[in-house]
């Protein structure tokens, strides 16, 4: 399968929220790849990685991070290719810390950016960008909606 989207985050520690967009991405059959990619303790990493994404093929990047969240907008500086921002939530400010880091960009270098721990967002906005030019797919991603649109009941009921 092709790889078109590049799910990072900045620690091990976000995987338990990302691992929410890999879930969207696996069922709706897009080609990924997660790894951990740190703008303070593996900037160089960081930097190979938006230096080569667009060659490589990555159509979407989605970048976690928590608390002095750099890596979203480091990558959106780095690489054309989109990046959407999930801030994660933290302990100490609530993923607030987080949501500032990654929203306020600067013109020029644009990250769209989540709600805090919207990580199966992410995943749901890499697949409709992907379904613009991919028929199959959108075909998918407007079958999801519809799903999840039936199981809304019209009702409220008793627990
Ligand atoms: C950020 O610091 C990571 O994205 C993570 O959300 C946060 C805490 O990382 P750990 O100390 O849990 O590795 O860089």
């Amino acid at each position: 399968m092709t790889v078109d989207v590049g799910l990072i985050m900045g620690s091990q520690s976000d995987w338990p929220t990302m691992r929410e967009a890999a879930a969207i991405l696996d069922e709706l059959g897009i080609g990924y790849e997660a790894r951990i990619v740190s703008a303070h303790r593996t900037p160089d990493r960081l930097w190979d990685y938006g230096k080569t994404a667009a060659g490589r093929g990555l159509k979407v990047i989605i970048a976690g991070a928590g608390g002095a969240a750099h890596l979203p907008g480091m990558m959106a500086s780095k690489t054309r290719v989109p990046v959407i921002g999930v801030p994660i939530q933290t302990r100490a400010l609530s993923g607030v810390d987080s949501l500032y880091s990654i929203l306020q960009m600067p013109r020029g270098y644009p990250v769209a950016t989540m709600a805090i721990g919207g990580a199966a967002n992410a995943g749901l906005m890499a697949a409709q960008m992907l379904a613009v030019s991919d028929a199959a797919l959108a075909e998918r991603v407007d079958a999801w909606r519809q799903a999840l649109s039936d199981s809304i009941p019209q009702e409220p009921r008793d627990e």
